[in-house]
This record gives C-alpha cells, structure tokens and sequence, in this order.
C-alpha cells in the first residue's frame, strides 16, 4: 500500500512501487505454495485488519488475481472513467466515520453507523469470481458479510420486493460527479430474492485489509454472478421498494445495461461479444477464457430465474 501523501507521490514512484509489491507478493505465493502451506489463492495478507478472518462458505478454489491489479485498475466514475487515475483520486474520500440510511418498506428505519453494522455483522473471506460488463475478469478475496443477514435486521415489510443501493453524493470530493457521465448519484438495485441470496455480500475489505477507497471503500456490494455495475461502492443508503428501481447505468443506456444484469455468454451486449473475456493481469499472449453463464454460479442461482427469457431481461 501506499503509505505516502498523495500530493508526495509522483507517477513513476507509484509505478515503481506497484510493481514492487507485487514482485514481493509473487515471491512470497510462489514460496508458500512450493512449501505446500496454502491453496493455489489463498494469498492472505499477514499484517492487514483482516488477516485472519476465517474463511466463507461458497469461496472457489481459484488462483486470486494480483492484489496490485485489482487496487490499480478500477471502474469508479464518480473519481474518474480512467481505470488508473482513481487509485490516487479515491484517497481523498473520507470513509470513518460512515453511516447507512434505511428507508421505505422496512419496519427499522434509520441511521445507521457501519461500526454498528460490523459488530452485528462477522466478517469472512470469500474467493470469488468478478466479470465487467466490459469483458474483463478477476478472480478476488473479498472480505465481508452476507447482505441478506444484514437486510433482516432492518426487518423488511411483506411489501419489500425490491432493494436499492445508492452511493454517496459529494461532488467537492468525488470529482467525477462534476461531469455528467451519469446521472448521479450512483444507483443499483436488487430484486429482493437476490438481494436475500447467500452468495450475495456486502464488502468492506479484500486481501486481508480494508478495502482500498478506490475499490469501494467503506462499504460495496459484490453479486458475483451479475455484471461488476451492479456491485455498487461507497453505499449510503438503502431503500424497500415495492417496485422496482430505476438504475443509473440503465438510465444511461436502457438497451445497453438491463437492470437483471446477469453473467450470460451468450446474450451480447449491443456493441461486443460477452463470450470471453481477458482475466485481468494476464499477457496479451495469454488466451481469454471463456465466459460462464451466471459466472460459474449457475449451480447456486440459476432457479432464481426459471421461466425468464435472459435476452429479454438481460
Ligand atoms: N459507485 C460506483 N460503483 C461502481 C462503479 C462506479 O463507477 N461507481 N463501477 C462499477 C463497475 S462498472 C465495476 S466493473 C465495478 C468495479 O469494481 P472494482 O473497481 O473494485 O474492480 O464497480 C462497480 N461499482
Ligand atoms: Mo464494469
């Protein structure tokens, strides 16, 4: 990690630096696994917040992509729509304290404070595959909470059959959220079902720490069998509905990005194939991997859409 100030820090030192750690970080998987003491993936940090919290159910046996690619190459438009830019952008973000607004069909509404939430809410490490809608892949160790253990408490009514997500709205800070790429502020939703389902989590760390600011911090949702716009960061609120939400990527483009957003080689996206993709960090020689439906969850989630034509609601 950075330990520096941003304003210290030139281009070249952060290159440097990234490539460093994840020299350092290669170094230390590839001897941990010669000497048998980890799976393939299970590269855990050894001094992070979360170095040793225990590990979820449903996390895939998989080689995790490097740290340093996953901190360093990030969607985040209310920083800026280059992948790059806002890993030193993020940092401007004040994460502590944070609280979350729960709102509409729920009977405990209110404020809550994300200290709160964790104390109520253990944390565990999921490995789990991520897919961008724009065919790019990486494999993560999240760190965080079933979303559906969290929504329960707030005790939604019969009423609620949709949740929706929205992230904060700063434009002072979020310099993004200056130019109008999106109708911000940034807004997700879920249909109750899925919101509820096990494999559906609520992050607040990866790799064994805190999330880095870029990659959501202080809180994002991560539904690994959908689209990576639907794992919305930085959530400061949460609304029941009883319909369902307009999204600010469908808004945007309502033939493009479909509210259901799931995973599906073969149903393209208007503009590009989605039945490969480029596992993030992997050379240009490598060969893409072929894209699962639902993103390898089917197993877990397909019934969730039995009798839906998926080109319809894509
Ligand atoms: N608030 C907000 N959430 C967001 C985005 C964004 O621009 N703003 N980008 C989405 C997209 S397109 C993807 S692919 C993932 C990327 O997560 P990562 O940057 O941590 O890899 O975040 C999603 N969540
Ligand atoms: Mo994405």
């Amino acid at each position: 990690m950075l330990i520096k100030t941003q304003s210290s820090i030139l281009s070249s030192e952060i290159t440097d630096r990234a490539v460093f750690e994840s020299r350092r970080e290669f170094i230390k998987a590839a001897t941990a696994l010669s000497a048998g003491l980890i799976l393939p993936g299970a590269v855990r940090a050894e001094s992070g917040k979360y170095a040793n919290v225990p590990a979820g159910p449903y996390s895939a046996k998989l080689q995790v992509t490097n740290r340093e690619d996953v901190a360093n190459y990030t969607n985040y438009y209310e920083f800026s729509t280059n992948k790059q830019d806002s890993t030193v952008l993020a940092k401007a973000l004040k994460t502590k304290p944070w609280s979350v607004e729960v709102v509409g069909e729920v009977e405990k509404p209110g404020v809550y404070n994300l200290e709160d939430i964790l104390k109520d809410n253990p944390v565990q490490e999921r490995i789990y595959r991520f897919r961008c809608v724009e065919a790019w892949s990486m494999v993560v160790p999240w760190i965080g909470f079933p979303l559906g253990d969290m929504l329960k408490r707030f005790k939604p009514t019969s009423k609620a059959k949709f949740v929706e997500f929205t992230t904060l709205y700063n434009p002072e800070v979020m310099s993004g959220q200056r130019s109008d790429v999106l109708d911000w502020p940034y807004v997700e939703g879920l249909r109750i079902d899925e919101a509820m389902h096990p494999l559906t989590m609520m992050v607040t760390g990866m790799y064994g720490d805190e999330l880095p600011n870029q990659n959501g911090a202080p809180l994002r949702l991560i539904v690994p069998w959908k689209y990576g716009f639907k794992s919305i960061k930085a959530i400061v609120k949460i609304r029941f509905l009883e319909n369902m939400p307009e999204t600010a990527w469908h808004r945007s483009a309502p033939n493009e990005y479909g509210f259901y957003a799931n995973v599906n080689p073969e149903v393209p996206h208007p503009r590009w194939s989605q039945s490969r993709e480029r596992a993030l960090g992997s050379s240009i020689f490598t060969p893409k991997r072929d894209t699962e439906k639902f993103n390898g969850y089917s197993e877990e989630v397909a019934s969730l859409y039995s009798g839906m034509d998926l080109s319809k609601y894509f």
